[in-house]
């Protein structure tokens, strides 16, 4: 199939191969079309001499050439005014991309073994991986072993006053019900919770505008009694429920306190994307739901496909839960369930914490405005995107404007009474991200293209307010996008990027499994332009945020002898000189250290059985003076950053002379930095 990049833009080739273009209306986008992938090659670039020489020779367009100008990084500049955190999808990693330059410039382990970092391959923080299985939090889980890979899918980067501050960003498994925190100080995984009644998760993850709590909410909703599962289909509406979980930060090092943690029991609706109140609607939480219809499949046994069951109705449920007042009610009166305290559902609406209002056909996104008072709902089967107000949800809920009680007793909000614009958007639309000047931008999945539409007032008024204002098509089929600190009180704007779940033909062919396609966009012009395209060869990335480099403060080195999973001096770590091997038993310990070129001590005697626990620091302060440490058939890769301290702990159940050696090319005399670890 030969389509020419002009023609899936234009949607000449609309159908062609199943890629859905269509919807492609108005001179906005033809001329946002032919803007997006310039014209022909070698016109003069008006910058003269070999600029001019070098262009018509790699054939570039004027409209090239001012792209690259917009996002080029000099040799040794560091000049990226952002950084993304997009999840890594199933590779269960976060990666960290600098804007405008989209360089790829770290992997941050988080769910799955990273062998590079030192992470869940022989280390002392093979722990996090240990206790992310938690046996007891659910009782499906009882007596897994450890799981070595999850699907990330929502970042949620740590605010203070709705803005970002650059201190952790949490993370789900969208796979196992999970949440990992990692230090930015360090860009590590500190803690992974399994999530007590919580089976899944997808997009419900955002912290609360001054990160007193991080949220995760099930996707598909969790069977209340595990030994019930041959029937529980059957019975759907009481064997299953969901739970909306405020996880509360410790202040002191951003670690999940499930102690002072609550959740909101929910009904078995399939409850979906979900966003938090700031300024206006600070207080609030709102999750968007599908599956109204409860359907459970069956297409074996003469049962609706899950699908078509799923999207039958018309209206599915935004749900709206006062959190400051669950907060409350969480002391007095939830029940403790798998060591959690859980708001019973019927005391949620007795106590006037939750509510619903209908959304139009298989909602996906819900974003709230930098302002507080709109969220934009995307519904996935809805050429519209539907824009709430929270100033008439509050006047709904006050006067009891109810259409009716849903299944659950819980009550249901007068649509019109809620909604308070509309935009026409195109196909398929998804999320919302915003500018500080009032605008949305929506990812249409089906249209392949982002649409830019207003908000009302204060930003906009009259004729002026819920309109759509430009369309760019993107390449191809959108999911999540991101503009700068846009889901902040404070966007950044200036760049959006596209986050796009099909590549086809955009890169070169590299086997059957493409990369995703990242586009840059510039938001500062007259319409939207696409400046790069960036391939993610790792993971389908979902949810991505953008903030501001500057709000982050790593560090470069740790204090020597520092220990990453406290941030503080390890009791086994050692300064020059404190190198020493003690026996005890059937025990051997060392307390080492690594420095350029050599690992102190470079000899270690074990018999067969032994057990051996090393105690290594790196005694480096030098920035980058990373060492790693890696022993041969035993699995062990740690990595040792300047200043750190690891414990590595193994049986030396193989005999044999093992020659671990450092596996970063640290010196002129890395080959040379080796030892033996003699097991006879
Ligand atoms: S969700 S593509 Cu996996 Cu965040 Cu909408
Ligand atoms: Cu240390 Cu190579």
């Amino acid at each position: 199939m030969a389509i020419s990049r002009r023609e899936l833009i234009t949607g000449a080739a609309a159908g062609a191969g199943g890629l859905v273009i269509g919807g492609v209306t108005g001179g906005l986008i033809g001329s946002s079309g032919e803007d997006g992938d310039g014209g022909g090659g070698g016109a003069s670039t008006g910058l003269g001499g070999q600029a001019d020489a070098v262009a018509k020779e790699r054939n570039l367009a004027p409209e090239d050439v001012t792209r690259a100008l917009k996002t080029f990084v000099p040799p040794g500049e560091q000049a990226d005014e952002f950084f993304l955190f997009a999840s890594g999808g199933h590779s269960g990693q976060i990666l960290v991309i600098g804007v405008p330059s989209m360089r790829l410039l770290k992997v941050i382990a988080v769910f799955s073994p990273e062998p590079w970092q030192g992470y869940g391959v022989g280390a002392d923080n093979d722990v996090i991986l240990r206790e992310g299985t938690n046996s007891s939090a659910t009782p499906t889980s009882a007596a897994r072993s450890p799981l070595t890979w999850g699907d990330t899918h929502h970042p949620a980067l740590s605010e203070t006053g709705g803005e970002y501050d650059g201190r952790w960003i949490y993370i789900n498994d969208r796979a196992n019900g999970r949440i990992g925190m990692v230090d930015l100080r360090d860009f590590k995984t500190k803690q992974l919770v399994d999530v007590p009644n919580l089976d899944s998760s997808h997009g419900g993850v955002f912290v609360t505008p001054n990160s007193e709590y991080v949220h995760i909410s099930t996707m598909t909703p969790t069977l209340v009694d595990p030994t019930k599962a041959a029937t529980a289909l059957e019975n759907f509406k009481t064997a299953f429920r969901g739970y909306s979980s405020f996880l509360a930060i410790d202040q002191a090092n951003g670690k999940i306190d499930l102690a002072k943690s609550f959740q909101v029991e929910l009904p078995p609706y399939t409850q979906d994307l979900a966003d938090s109140g700031k300024l206006a609607s600070d207080g609030w939480v709102f999750i968007n739901s599908y599956n109204s219809e409860m359907a459970t499949g069956g297409n074996m046994t003469g049962g609706k496909p899950l699908e078509v069951g799923a999207s039958a109705n018309d209206f599915d449920y935004l749900h709206i839960i006062n959190w400051k007042k669950a907060e409350q009610v969480a002391a007095s009166k939830s029940r403790m369930q798998n060591g959690m305290r859980v708001i019973p559902l019927d005391v949620a609406v007795s106590e006037g914490i939750l509510y619903l209002a209908p959304e139009p056909k298989s909602p996906h996104g819900v974003d709230v405005a930098p302002n507080g008072v709109y969220l934009s709902v995307g519904g996935k089967l809805d050429p519209h995107v539907t824009i709430y107000s929270i100033d008439k949800i509050k006047a709904a809920i006050d006067a009891k404007d109810y259409e009716k009680m849903d299944e659950f007793g819980v009550p249901v909000l007068k649509l019109d009474s809620v909604v308070a614009g509309r935009v026409e958007v195109g196909l398929g639309p998804l999320h919302t991200q915003y500018d500080a000047e009032g605008h949305g931008y929506i990812s249409l999945f089906l249209d392949s293209a982002v649409a830019k539409f207003t908000l009302g007032e204060p930003y906009f008024k009259g004729d002026e307010a819920f309109k759509l204002v430009d369309k760019l098509p993107v390449h191809y089929n959108i999911g999540h996008l991101v503009t700068m600190e846009g889901d902040t009180v404070k966007p950044a704007g200036k760049y959006l990027v596209a986050l796009n779940k099909w590549s086809i033909d955009r890169f070169p062919v590299v086997g059957t499994l493409k990369p995703q396609n990242f586009q840059l966009v510039d938001l500062t012009g007259e319409t939207m332009q696409i400046l790069s395209d960036m391939p993610i060869g790792i993971g389908e990335p979902h949810y991505t945020q953008g903030i501001r480099a500057d709000r982050i403060k790593a560090w470069e080195v740790y204090p020597v002898g520092t220990s990453p999973l406290t941030m503080a001096r390890d009791s086994h770590a050692i300064d020059k000189g404190g190198e020493k091997v003690e026996r005890n038993g059937t025990t051997v310990e060392v307390w080492g250290s690594v420095t350029r070129s050599q690992f102190k001590p470079d000899q270690i005697q074990a018999k067969k059985g032994d057990k051996v626990i090393l105690h290594l620091t790196n005694i480096e302060t030098t920035p980058d003076a990373t060492h790693g440490f890696s022993i041969p058939r035993y699995n062990v890769n740690v990595s040792l950053d300047p200043g750190e301290a690891v414990t590595i702990e193994f049986t030396a159940d193989a005999v044999g002379a093992f020659a671990y050696y450092c596996t970063e090319f640290c010196s002129a005399l890395h080959l040379e930095m080796q030892g033996w670890l003699l097991v006879s």
